[in-house]
C-alpha cells in the first residue's frame, strides 16, 4: 500500500526560507507528508529524478528523513543521496546537488531557530542549481498543499541512514554518504590551505563556536584536521537534537560565550560562530565585533587575495536591508552591485547568469557562487585567508577599511512575538503615510524619500512586491522596516538602521550612539514602542 488519502492542512506556506513550524506541528499525522508530497507534485513529480537529502541534526530530523526517503521511493525517484545520519549543512547540500547533478534536494532545518520537541522544525526545497526554490516554485508548492488529496509512501521499514554505502529502497537507489568530505574538498580548492596551515603553526589562535549545530563536524575536519589548528579550537562541536538548549543564531546576543571570550583579556586572534544549518556566520576579532554588512564589504574589497577569486569578482549583491558598505567598495572597484529582497533565493539567478560572485545579507549571511546558498564556514575561511595574506589583525583590517571607504554604522532591532494584528496594523499605518513623509523633519533628520521596496529580477523579470518599507534621510541615513518570514510565533518586526560617516573623524563610535537620532526618528514616525508597549527591542545586532 503506497497511497494514502489526505486532506489539505492550513498554513503550509513557505516563508523567507522554507516552511517553518513548531516541531510538534510538523510531527502531527500527515503534516510532513502533505508538504513533501505537495513539493514533489509542484515540481512536476520526481519519477526518475535524483534528490539530495539532509539536515542540521535537529530533533525529528532523522525520523523526517526516513519518511521522506520512503515517500521519494514511492514517488518513483531514481536515486537519493543522503548525508549519513541525515546530516548535511545547508551549503554542503547545495554543493552536493551541484556536484552530483541532482535534480534538487530537501533540507531539513529551521536554520537559526532553536530545535527540540518544543522548538522549531523546517523543510526547504532546493533546485537543480543548488539554490533555494524561487517564489514561483514556493507559491506552486503552497497552492498544491491547498488541494492535496493523497500522498505516496512505501510500506516498508525505515531505511538505515547511519551506515555509509548504497542500498535499494524499493526501486530507488539509496546512497548514504559522508556529509563532510565533499564540502571540505571544495573548501580546499578555493582557499590557500598551505598558507593557513603556516598561520596556525606560527601560533595563531582561533575560537570557532559551532553552537551544538551542524558545522561542528565540518569545522573539526577543516580547521583542526586539515589546517592543523589545535584540537579544541572548535567548541560546541557535536550537533545535538536541541542544540544543547542553545539558540543557534550566531549574533552577539545568542553567541554570548564566544563574545565574552573574544572581548576578554587573552582573547584568541580570531573568533567565529555559525547557525543551526551552517549557512550563517559571525566574525569577531580580539576585542572587535564585525557587523555582517561590514564583513561583506571587507570580503568584497579583499576577495582577489584568495586563490578562488584571484581573477576578481564578477559583481556583488546584497539584500535591501543590508548596509550600503559593499556598494562603496563596488563603486570604487568598478563592480556591478545589485539590491535584492531579503532571502537567499533572490541571489540565485544573478549567480547563475554570471552577474555576481559575492552576495550577502545583514543577517549574518555571506556567500559566493561556489554554491547557491550562504555559507558560514566559507566566510570564516575567507577571513582567515585574507588575514593570512594581509598579515593584519581584524582590528587593523577594519580600521583600514573604514579609513578607505568610510563607515556605514549599522544595527538591527528586533521586536519578537508581537501580536500579528498589532504588527500588521502598525505597518499598514506606515504604508498609509509613506507618501506624506518627504521633506518632513524628525529629530533633525529630513526625509528625502520613502517607499515600499519592490524588486524586478533582472534575469527573469519576476516581480516581488511588498519587500519592506524604506525611509531615506538626507545625508545617506535610513530606516528599513519589515516583518520576519522565518518566525513561528506571532510577528517579529525588524527595524534596520543605518548612517554613513565619511571620516576621517567619527569612525570609532559605538553604533548605538551613532544611530541614536535615527532610532528616535523611527520611533517618532512609526511609534513602535508606544504601540507595542515594549520598552525596547528583544535582540539588537
Ligand atoms: C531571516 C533573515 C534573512 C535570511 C533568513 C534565512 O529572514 O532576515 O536575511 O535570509 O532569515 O536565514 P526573516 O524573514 O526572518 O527576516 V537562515 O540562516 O534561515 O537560513
Ligand atoms: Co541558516
Amino acid at each position: 500500500m503506497t497511497r494514502h488519502a489526505t486532506t489539505p492542512i492550513d498554513g503550509q506556506k513557505p516563508g523567507t526560507s522554507g516552511l517553518r513550524k513548531k516541531t510538534k506541528v510538523f510531527m502531527e499525522p500527515g503534516y510532513l507528508e502533505n508538504f513533501v508530497q505537495a513539493t514533489f507534485d509542484a515540481i512536476g513529480g520526481i519519477a526518475g529524478k535524483t534528490l539530495v537529502l539532509g539536515g542540521d541534526g535537529r530533533y525529528f530530523g532523522a525520523q523526517a528523513a526516513a519518511t521522506i526517503c520512503k515517500m521519494a521511493a514511492a514517488n518513483g525517484a531514481a536515486r537519493l543521496i543522503v548525508g549519513q545520519g541525515a546530516w548535511l549543512s545547508t551549503p554542503a547540500a547545495s554543493h552536493l546537488i551541484r556536484k552530483r547533478g541532482a535534480d534538487g534536494g530537501l533540507i531539513l532545518s529551521a536554520s537559526h531557530n532553536p530545535g527540540g520537541p518544543d522548538a522549531d522544525f523546517g523543510v526547504k526545497y532546493n533546485m537543480a542549481n543548488g539554490g533555494p526554490a524561487p517564489e514561483s516554485v514556493t507559491s506552486a508548492i503552497y497552492a498544491r498543499t491547498q488541494e492535496i488529496t493523497e500522498y505516496h509512501i512505501l510500506d516498508a521499514a525505515d531505511p538505515d541512514l547511519q551506515s555509509v554505502g548504497e542500498t535499494r529502497l524499493g526501486e530507488t537507489a539509496l546512497e548514504v554518504i559522508d556529509p563532510v568530505s565533499d564540502y571540505a574538498d571544495m573548501m580546499e580548492s578555493i582557499f590557500d590551505f598551505k598558507a593557513l596551515k603556516t598561520v596556525f603553526q606560527s601560533g595563531f589562535r582561533m575560537r570557532m563556536d559551532s553552537m551544538c549545530a551542524i558545522t561542528g563536524p565540518y569545522a573539526v575536519e577543516i580547521l583542526e584536521r586539515r589546517l592543523g589548528a589545535p584540537s579544541g579550537t572548535v567548541s560546541h562541536e557535536t550537533p545535538l537534537p536541541d542544540f544543547g538548549g542553545m539558540h543557534p543564531d550566531p549574533n552577539p546576543t545568542w553567541a554570548h560565550e564566544l563574545m565574552t571570550e573574544m572581548m576578554g583579556s587573552g582573547a584568541p586572534d580570531f573568533g567565529a560562530a555559525s547557525d543551526g544549518d551552517g549557512d550563517r556566520n559571525m566574525v569577531v576579532g580580539a576585542g572587535i565585533y564585525v557587523s555582517p554588512s561590514d564583513s561583506l564589504a571587507v570580503l568584497a574589497a579583499n576577495a582577489h587575495l584568495v586563490p578562488g577569486y584571484s581573477a576578481g569578482l564578477k559583481g556583488v549583491a546584497r539584500s535591501m536591508p543590508t548596509s550600503a558598505a559593499v556598494d562603496r567598495v563596488a563603486a570604487e572597484m568598478g563592480l556591478d552591485c545589485y539590491e535584492t529582497p531579503t532571502g537567499w533565493k533572490f541571489f540565485g539567478n544573478l549567480m547563475d547568469a554570471g552577474r555576481v560572485s559575492l552576495c550577502g545579507e545583514e543577517s549574518f549571511g555571506t556567500g559566493s557562487d561556489h554554491v547557491r546558498e550562504k555559507d558560514g564556514l566559507w566566510a570564516v575561511l575567507m577571513w582567515l585567508n585574507i588575514l593570512a595574506v594581509r598579515k593584519m589583525s581584524v582590528t587593523e583590517v577594519m580600521a583600514d577599511h573604514w579609513a578607505r571607504f568610510g563607515r556605514n554604522y549599522y544595527s538591527r532591532h528586533d521586536y519578537e512575538a508581537l501580536p500579528t494584528e498589532q504588527a500588521e496594523a502598525m505597518l499598514a499605518d506606515l504604508r498609509g503615510k509613506l507618501g506624506t513623509l518627504k521633506s518632513q523633519t524628525f529629530e533633525g533628520l529630513t526625509v528625502e524619500s520613502s517607499d515600499e521596496f519592490s524588486y524586478e529580477d533582472p534575469v527573469d523579470g519576476a516581480i516581488s512586491k511588498g519587500q519592506g518599507f524604506r525611509i531615506l534621510f538626507e545625508g545617506g541615513s535610513r530606516v528599513v522596516l519589515r516583518l520576519s518570514g522565518t518566525g513561528t510565533e506571532g510577528a517579529t518586526l525588524r527595524v534596520y538602521l543605518e548612517r554613513y560617516a565619511a571620516g576621517p573623524d567619527g569612525l570609532d563610535l559605538d553604533p548605538q550612539d551613532a544611530l541614536a537620532p535615527i532610532i528616535l526618528a523611527a520611533e517618532e514616525i512609526v511609534g513602535i514602542r508606544a504601540r507595542t508597549e515594549r520598552i525596547g527591542p528583544d535582540v539588537i545586532t
